[in-house]
Order: C-alpha cells, then structure tokens, then sequence
C-alpha cells in the first residue's frame, strides 16, 4: 500500500502543483490537458459518439471523401518514401481511411503514431491489424516534441497529423508556439495536416459542448472527481455545474464549472482548502474555432503556409495542409 502511495504521489506532482496554484489563482482555472485520465478519455469517447459533437464525423468525412485530394496537395510520389507521423492519433479512425488508399495506391511510407498513452497506441496497433493485416506500424510512446526531435534526423520527407481540432484547446499565442516548436523539428518541404474546427453559428456549436445526454457535463466535472480521487479532496460534484457557452464573434467555446453554493472544499494532500462563492467559476476548456484569418494568425513566424483546405460537405470542418517553406 505504502509503495502504491509513494508511485501515485510521485507521478501526481505536476497536477498536485498545477491544481494548487489554479484554483488559488482568480478567476479559478485547471488545465484541459487533466480531462484526460483513464476516465476522461472513456467519457471522451462517448463524447465523439454523440449525435451533438459533430466535429468528429466532418473530419471523418474529409478522410473517407476526400483522401486522394488529400495525397495530392501533400506532393508526395510514390517512388520516394515519407514517414506519416500522428500527434495523438486517439483511435486512428480517421488516419486508417487515408493509410487504406496509400497502401492500395502503392505508397512507401512508415506510419509513426506518437502519444504518452500506451492504451492509445494500442488501440491503433489493433485498428490497424484489423483493417490492413499487411502493414506494420511503428508507434512511438512519448512526448510529441521529444520523439519528433529523436525523428529529426532521419533524411525522409515528413507528413505530420495533427487532428481533431486538438489545437482548438490552446490560445492563440500557444497554438503559435505550438506551431514554431512544430516547425523547428521539420525540414524545408515537409508537410502538415492540421485538423481544425471552424467558426460557426452558435446553434450548432454550443450542443457539441453541452449534449442532451450530460456526458460533456460528466467530462468537465471528472476533472473534480479526479482531484478527489488522486489527491484526497472532498469535492460533491452535485454542488456543481458544468457550464458551456460559445460566443459566435470570437469563435470561441469555454467551459466552465460553476459552484452552486458557497462552500469550502479542502484538498488533504495539498494541505489546501478552496473556498467558493456561490456562482464562482473554474475555468476549464476553451474550443477555439478558426476561419482562414486566425489560421494565418497562429502560422505568423512559424515558416509554415497553408497549400491547401479540405472541408467536409457541410463546411463545418477543415483540414488545412501547411507546408515548411523556411
Ligand atoms: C479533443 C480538444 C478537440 O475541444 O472539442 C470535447 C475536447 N471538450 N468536448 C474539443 C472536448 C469537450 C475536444 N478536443
């Protein structure tokens, strides 16, 4: 029990830290990077499922529809081979559709998904098996900027994915740096696909972030749950709320969990307790949603420009292709 402890506590500090210093800060805020426990990314996968969550459905559209328009703008010629590399390629879905085409267009490519959980990269290891039995893969466990620059060195052209509107949760300046670091383990030619919700009416997005079914609800407020389990707090999430909002002109969805009450909430291995107004808030999430402006915008002194825009029917979805000029 005690060694359990001391692993659980050693692989926690980073979160006990970061969860200390955001709910002392004001307004109140915890990172969206901490949805994703193995709760949270059960309940994420419920949340692509969702009839209201279109995001995942256009994307897949772009990738059935679309993959030869796809292959065509990343310039890449059968002869010569290219590594397609994924950050967090979460069950593949979208990805196989496009590996499905290469491999019967007679393609040379290593398909390299990175992501820190391994239960991802199982998952598409398993994807993969099933839907082409012929093709190895090679999955890389890790940090995306760490394996990227380990792949740096070797001479073949690169395709990097990174899909899901999965920028959307950065602010613009973030997604910018993102994008520079991103750059900076590139070379001169190389390509990326960048999957990004766009901007929409309010209609349409706000239900993506606040199902009928509560299971959005459920992924915001296991963030609480998830404090109490790893760091021996006494949250009652039914003292709680989950509340989403979009605002159309700025194109950007946030998440919020509101307290109903006022109430102390103390936090034992943070030696903390929280104190709450009745209606104060935690930020949790921003969603941004992009136009061709605000892409341009987080591409500024990254090298990278847009050589093409894949959108799904409907036009709710893009898939931009950038590629390293400089
Ligand atoms: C995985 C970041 C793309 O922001 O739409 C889904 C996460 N949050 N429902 C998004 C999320 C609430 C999702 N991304």
């Amino acid at each position: 029990m005690a060694i359990h402890r001391n692993t659980i506590s050693k692989m926690n500090k980073q979160f006990a830290k970061d969860v200390k210093l955001g709910l002392s800060e004001t307004p109140k805020n915890l990172s969206s990077k901490y949805f994703y426990d193995e709760k949270g990314s059960t309940l994420f996968s419920e949340i692509m499922k969702l009839p209201e969550y279109y995001l995942t459905n256009a994307e897949f559209d772009i990738f059935k529809n679309q993959p030869l328009d796809i292959i065509q703008l990343l310039e890449i010629h059968k002869t010569s081979y290219f590594e397609l590399i994924e950050l967090g390629a979460g069950d593949g879905s979208k990805t196989i559709e496009l590996l499905k085409v290469l491999e019967h267009e007679n393609y040379h490519y290593q398909y390299l998904p990175i992501d820190i959980s391994q239960k991802a990269l199982d998952q598409i290891e398993n994807t993969v098996a099933q839907q082409l039995p012929n093709k190895k893969i090679t999955p890389k466990k890790g940090d995306y900027f760490q394996i990227l620059n380990e792949l740096k060195n070797s001479p073949f052209p690169k395709v990097v994915l990174f899909l899901g509107s999965n920028i959307g949760n950065m602010e613009d300046a973030l997604a910018n740096s993102f994008l520079k670091k991103l750059s900076k383990n590139l070379s001169k030619g190389d390509k990326i696909i960048l999957g990004t919700d766009l901007k929409k009416e309010k209609d349409i997005v706000l239900p993506a972030y606040n199902d009928s079914k509560g299971i959005t609800r459920d992924f915001n407020l296991n963030l609480l749950e998830r404090i109490n389990r790893e760091l021996d707090a006494n949250f009652d999430i039914n003292q709680f709320e989950h509340v989403p909002e979009y605002d159309e002109l700025e194109g950007i969805a946030k998440s919020r969990i509101r307290s109903k009450i006022d109430q102390k909430i103390p936090i034992n291995s943070l030696n903390l307790t929280v104190s709450f107004k009745e209606k104060e808030t935690i930020h949790t999430e921003i969603s941004r949603k992009y136009d061709d402006v605000i892409l341009e915008k987080i591409c500024t002194n990254t090298g990278l420009k847009t050589i093409g825009k894949l959108m799904d029917k409907r036009e709710y979805f893009a898939d931009y292709i950038l590629e390293k000029k400089s």
